[in-house]
């Protein structure tokens, strides 16, 4: 690089002293990062003229933070959640303009997704810059996961060694004991509830989380004061504990690295999170789709350019003597010719094979539905000539969470009431039981693997899911627990968005398989609208996620042990009324008990009907069935999914060839419910099969209401089953 001089030793201390601890070739590569965004951005903006890439946001006004973060942080090292306007960071950490432009073309060696995301979406897994989406404000909380992961790791080294015959197998942990989570967002951003999600637990865990706002005063049109009571959010944060806070013009280099130095030295410590609310400008609109003349006035906008960072800091280098015109100039002549060769090469790219495009929505290395998964139970010996006692499924998954957890220790558990009791001191002068669940799924598990391990999470469903996407990504198997199905829709943005993505968008770099247990279902007498929702077929909707629902206990530990060592997420679906019902009760598998995914079971086999069901409606089902036979000698197949994706279509297809009626039913609403897309798949492949129409028995179209006389109308009932059954049998 051209410096003017080569200054003595003693000059150099000099010169660090009077630049916050920056030497002469720092601020040089400083510059050159700094230029090399802003030209890429420019040329980006071209290429989109010119509609050979697509799509275009820039990282102009920002590049200063980027710089700064990725000098004062280290790559490979430390864990990245970035944000679209990264991009000098990025490039300050190692990532290359040509793999930029591989992003804005869509090819497929784009590094970050494989031409599956939209550009400034970065993620480079050698970088540790974790996979970035969309949704603003996402990244938080699984930034916090990440620091909560590294930490964990650090205190139970052990557990970061390698295994076989699990998702373990896939997946190399990497930690250090001093590690920084980067994460950065927008001023816009800091109104989304998830931020102040984050910021609460790392602050209350103490977690090295370094919260970077890049306050360019605008959200798209929207200025700071709307978003933001009182117009500074450093103002709002101040009062969380543990964390070391600064507030600067992000557009100051040398001003900005002296507060991230302060800042990331107060996390590598390891005495709580930082966060550095960095005043930036946003000197082209918000993206190419935004023309902000229509919002901010001339005045305002040029105001504004009299801070750019980078007129700022070439104008600091010529003015410290550190370099001179013709060295700045020859400087971004290196940096325009090395950006144009990338271009060129980034226009030659392959673009992604069409045949691609369903590849990492599940993980390529290990199949949950194979026969890896298929273990034959074990129960206990039988004692004195009794055979081993029939437990409920909540026993039966109480008791599968335990031995693995055993088998596992990458294995935590959060949630709400999930812990015995978070004043562990109850615990130890035993002056209390504990909780361990509001269904005490969990009892005992905190008790017997210790308070770092299952824990109770603050009453925030997006934390708990937020946070799990962050550890699973790390290497941590969490098993988190949803306490109502009806309180799931905080964690959607997760559970939609993000949780099943992370293996797709990122082309395979990253993967999150966690376990989100929830309590579904009605049928409770009293339950009413808010404890007694199903809902699955929203998530079976979503690629990437596979879903069980078990309606009995040997199932349920066969099924959630699979869920847990394989290497997906999976929505673990468990029926509050089944969870200690008489129907389905069966002695421990063992140890090692597993089913595989999209697996149906034979419930009662029969000729002359097939019901397909899955849940609370399969002992209903099995009622109805009994009774038929019993009074009109019809002999019904009762099939219970009991996974529903994958599920199993070749046992459908297989009965219903054989008994050619069917009837789908479910607890959930009828209309646009799971069953719909069952019966379309029927009447397309089966059709010839058929000697009636497909019948489908559901709730009603509306909700569950308190009243169990109301309750009773509006679930489907035995009786319901049984008439829909006798009609269609002699239909
Ligand atoms: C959850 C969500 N809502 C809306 C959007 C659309 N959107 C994209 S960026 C943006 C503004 C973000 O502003 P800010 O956080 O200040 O970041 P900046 O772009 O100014 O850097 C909006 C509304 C989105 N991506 N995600
Ligand atoms: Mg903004």
């Amino acid at each position: 690089m051209a410096t003017k001089t080569d200054p003595k030793p003693a000059a150099v201390a000099e010169q660090t002293r009077k630049y916050e601890g920056l030497t002469h070739d720092q601020l040089i590569e400083a510059y050159r990062l700094m230029y090399t965004s802003r030209r890429l951005d420019d040329r980006e903006i071209l290429l989109k003229r010119q509609q050979k890439i697509f799509f275009q946001i820039s990282g102009a006004g920002h590049e200063a933070v980027g710089v700064t973060a990725a000098f004062t942080l280290k790559p490979t090292y430390d864990w990245f959640y970035p944000y679209y306007r990264d991009r000098a960071l990025c490039l300050g950490l190692g990532a290359t303009p040509y793999e930029m432009l591989l992003m804005a073309v869509g090819a497929a060696d784009d590094p970050n997704s494989g031409g599956r995301q939209m550009p400034s979406h970065w993620g480079f897994p050698k970088l540790n810059v974790v996979t970035q989406s969309s949704p603003t404000g996402s990244q938080v909380l699984q930034a916090v996961g990440c620091a909560d992961a590294g930490s964990y790791f650090h205190s139970h080294p052990e557990s970061a060694n390698k295994a076989t015959g699990d998702y373990r197998e896939f997946r190399d942990v990497m930690f250090h004991g001093d590690e920084v989570t980067y994460v950065s967002l927008g001023d816009g951003t800091t109104s989304e509830g998830e931020f102040w999600e984050g910021m609460n637990s790392a602050s209350n865990r103490k977690l090295p989380v370094l919260f970077v706002v890049q306050d360019n005063e605008y959200a798209i049109s929207v200025p700071v004061e709307v978003q933001t009571a009182g117009g500074n959010i450093s103002r709002l944060v101040a009062g969380f504990p543990n964390f070391h806070f600064e507030e600067v013009e992000g557009t100051d280099l040398v001003a900005t690295y002296a507060a991230f130095t302060r800042t990331v030295a107060h996390c590598r410590a390891g005495n709580g999170p930082g966060f550095i609310h960095a005043h930036v400008i946003r000197p082209y609109s918000h993206s190419l789709s935004d023309d902000e003349r229509l919002y901010r006035p001339e005045a305002e906008r040029q105001q504004e350019a009299a801070r750019d960072p980078l007129t700022r800091l070439q104008m600091f280098l010529i003015r410290e003597g550190i370099l001179d015109e013709s060295g700045i100039n020859r400087l971004e002549k290196q940096v325009e010719d090395g950006i144009q060769e990338a271009v060129d090469q980034a226009l030659e790219a392959a673009i992604p094979a069409p045949e691609s495009v369903t590849q990492f929505v599940y993980s390529p290395s290990l199949d949950p539905a194979s026969d890896a998964f298929n273990t034959a139970p074990v129960p206990a010996e039988a004692v004195g000539g009794n055979p081993p006692a029939a437990k409920t499924m909540a026993d039966l998954i109480n008791a599968t969470l335990s031995d693995e957890m055993a088998r596992d220790p990458r294995i935590v558990m959060f949630g709400e009431d999930i812990a015995d009791c978070s004043r562990e001191q109850y615990l130890s002068d035993k002056s209390i039981k504990g909780k361990g669940g509001v269904f005490k799924l969990t009892a005992g598990l905190q008790c017997k693997y210790g308070s770092d391990r299952v824990f109770n999470s603050p009453l925030a469903e997006a934390n708990i899911v937020g946070r799990a996407v962050g550890m699973a990504t790390r290497g941590l198997k969490p098993v988190v627990e949803i306490q109502f199905f009806d309180y799931i829709w905080p964690a959607m943005m997760q559970l939609r968005d993000e949780l099943p993505l992370i293996r797709w968008r990122s082309n395979n770099g990253f993967s999150s398989p966690a376990v989100v247990r929830v309590a579904i279902g009605g049928y409770l007498t009293g339950g009413a609208i808010y404890h007694s929702q199903c809902g699955e077929s929203i998530f079976t909707h979503t690629p990437g996620m596979h879903v069980v629902f078990p309606s009995n206990a040997l199932d349920a530990a066969g099924l959630l042990r699979t869920a847990i060592r394989c290497d997906d997420p999976v929505l673990f679906l468990e029926h509050k009324r089944l969870y200690r019902e008489t129907f389905g009760r069966a002695p421990y598998p063992g140890p090692d008990y597993m089913i595989p995914f999209g697996k149906a079971k034979i419930v009662q086999p029969g000729d002359d009907l097939t019901v397909i069901t899955y849940g609370a409606t399969v002992p209903r089902g099995l009622q109805a069935a009994q009774r038929l036979e019993r009074e009109h000698g019809v002999k019904v197949e009762l099939i219970d999914l009991r996974c529903l994706n994958p599920f199993d279509w070749e046992a459908i297809a297989t009965s219903v060839s054989k008994t050619n009626r069917v009837i789908v039913a479910h607890e959930d609403m009828l209309s646009w419910g799971y069953g719909a897309e069952i019966v379309a798949r029927i009447a397309s492949e089966l059709f010839d099969q058929l000697d009636a129409p497909v019948r489908r028995v559901a709730a009603k179209d509306t909700f569950v209401a308190y009243q169990p006389a109301l309750e009773d109308v509006i679930l489907p009932q035995a009786e319901d089953l049984f008439r829909a059954m006798k009609e269609l049998a002699e239909y």
